[in-house]
């Protein structure tokens, strides 16, 4: 197996002098830093899902308990990675803080990914084991597992939530209560995982090809959580719903699951978005603290108008990105949800930005916020790489304590992400206002944002190739009332073949493709447009189905 360091492409070591002395990395392990905050407040309850409820010492417990039978019985040693495919459940928060106690490394995989992303994370990550729910939606999660072991030799256990099938591990059994925590506790105190080690792999966005994957370390991904929960006002009184999928960086750590832990509030874990769920949740459990992206967000501000926002009486922050939030949606927040909006401009790969929570309206509504740290540099080009002045759309570049220097192991991809000097291309098209607040005008980047779930243009069109029928595709974005965009193919076809939509889609579901990442229209075309360089005109194909779908 790859020793994690050679795909890893470390900070400069003067800025990680700077970083240390600034405070801004504590080098201590994240799971160190948890363990004290839970030291802080023993008999709070640290996590709530339905009836299960469980204390900060009874969660790290569980967590150090889980960790010594990663590694005792299962062999599992520092380094090694755990593809976590969990809906939000109690079982994915105690692995989280097993892994980083233990050292081992979470793949931050979501429930909707399939056999042709998983089989990806697994190779790519050499994974040796995988935890998934037995079943979720209808799916067997069980069984694509067995044939993701059976076809990657490095895999070797699977563990589940819910019923194991033979030579499965009953995960939610290892996440029982010790009869005596002490031991565990004392041996994961003594030996915790080096501060520059890599924490968590999160799964980048994607422009090209399938999912990368992203090393963050103790120390950023530490600071992360800890900085975004103190912009946020988190503290012991902070309750957070989790409602997104919490392996997205946004709900984990944006200041999400940890940033909650590390502040000593506690954290609601819910699977689904759905509105009257969410609104009965935030009333039983006095949720302060939500997280949405803008589709999300609208339908919660939609069920508030029929309904009436009574049940929302404790919420004060509603966090919402992702993707655009529209400025008039924006504005609605406050007078219907009776809470403070905050935009979150983030991304997987590191720099987040936020509006703060005393911002003046305006800000708050028609602007995606600022840098959380000081350290944060960011720059706004033009296609020459020139720097702009304030107040002119340019592509946004960054580097800063919590956004590595590379993606794990994609010397290609590096090259093409990452500018000289380490600044990490975010694809984004932003303007900078005098008062620093950053404002997102669009996309220099070949993705197709769903709802705030990224597709890569160029995956569902390898897809499509591998249908008889396609000579030429194109995936792009059409824009849509309820998620923002959704997934539009443009296919020229070979001579003689015919495709309908549900064709092309049962082939992406024949690839294993997740269901997220189907085309939800098919445009079947002569020819493809093509710029003057001879590249597929994604712009003219985009205006085209705007303009067909505004008829
Ligand atoms: C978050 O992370 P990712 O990695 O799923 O996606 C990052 C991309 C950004 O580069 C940008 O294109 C888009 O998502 N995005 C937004 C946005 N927030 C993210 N575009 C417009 N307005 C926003 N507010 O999406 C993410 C990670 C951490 C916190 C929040 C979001």
């Amino acid at each position: 197996m790859t020793a994690l360091a050679d795909g890893f492409v470390p900070w400069p070591s003067d800025l990680t002098r700077v970083y240390r002395q600034r405070g801004w990395w504590r080098g201590q392990a994240l799971g160190s830093e948890l363990a004290t905050a839970a030291d802080r407040r023993p008999d709070a309850v640290a996590l709530a899902d339905g009836e299960v409820r469980l204390t900060y010492r009874s969660l790290l417990a569980r967590a150090d308990r889980l960790a010594s039978w990663l590694v005792d019985e299962l062999g599992l040693a520092r380094e090694d990675r755990l593809v976590v495919q969990l809906p939000n459940c109690w079982q994915f928060v105690v692995l989280t803080l097993a892994c980083l106690r233990a050292g081992v490394v979470p793949v931050m995989a979501l429930p909707a990914h399939r056999r042709h992303e998983l089989s990806h994370l697994v190779a790519h990550s050499e994974a040796a084991a995988i935890a998934v729910p037995a079943t979720l939606r209808g799916f067997d999660h069980a069984e694509l597992a067995d044939e993701l072991r059976a076809d990657a030799p490095a895999l070797q256990h699977v563990l589940v939530v819910g019923t194991p099938r033979p030579g499965q591990l009953d995960l939610t059994e290892h996440c029982a209560e010790p009869a005596t925590a002490a031991g565990h506790r004392a041996r994961w105190d003594a030996d915790p995982p080096g501060r520059s080690a890599v924490a968590v792999f999160l799964l980048s966005g994607g422009t090209t090809g399938l999912p990368k994957l992203i090393a963050r370390t103790h120390d950023d991904y530490a600071y992360n959580a800890r900085a975004s929960a103190e912009l946020c006002g988190l503290g012991p009184d902070t309750v957070y719903l989790g409602t997104l999928p919490v392996s997205h960086n946004f709900p984990l750590a944006c200041p999400g699951v940890l940033g909650t832990l590390l502040a000593g509030g506690r954290v609601v874990m819910l699977p689904s978005p759905d509105p009257e769920r969410v609104f009965a949740t935030i009333a039983a459990e006095g949720v302060t603290v939500a997280t949405a992206v803008p589709a999300v967000a609208q339908r919660w501000l939609g069920h508030a108008r029929q309904h009436g926002p009574d049940q929302l009486a404790t919420l004060r922050l509603l966090q919402v990105g992702g993707a655009r939030l529209a400025d008039e949606v924006a504005r609605t927040v406050r007078p219907v949800l009776g809470c403070t909006l905050q935009q979150v401009f983030g991304m997987a790969e590191g720099l987040l930005n936020y509006t703060r929570l005393d911002d003046p309206e305006d800000v708050i509504c028609t602007t995606q916020g600022r840098p959380l740290s000081d350290g944060d540099e960011v720059r706004i080009v033009d296609q020459t790489g020139q720097d702009l002045p304030d107040g002119v759309a340019g592509v946004l570049l960054t580097r800063g304590p919590y956004t590595p220097r590379g993606y794990y192991r994609a010397p290609e991809q590096n090259a093409r992400s990452f500018a000289p000097g380490g600044w990490y291309r975010s694809g984004d098209i932003v303007r900078r206002r005098p008062d620093g607040n950053l404002v997102v005008e669009g996309r220099d980047k070949d993705m197709i944002n769903r709802g705030g779930e990224k597709i890569s243009a160029e995956e569902v069109e390898n897809l499509a190739y591998r249908t008889a029928a396609v000579a030429h595709a194109a995936a792009v974005s059409m824009p849509d009332p309820e998620l923002g965009e959704r997934v539009c193919l443009y296919a020229v076809l070979k001579p003689g073949a015919t495709l309908t939509l549900g064709e092309l889609r049962a082939a992406m579901a024949d690839a294993g493709a997740a269901r997220f990442t189907w085309p939800e229209r098919l445009e079947i075309v002569g020819q493809l447009p093509v710029t003057k360089v001879g590249k597929v005109d994604k712009k003219a194909l985009r205006d085209d189905i705007a303009d067909r779908l505004s008829h």
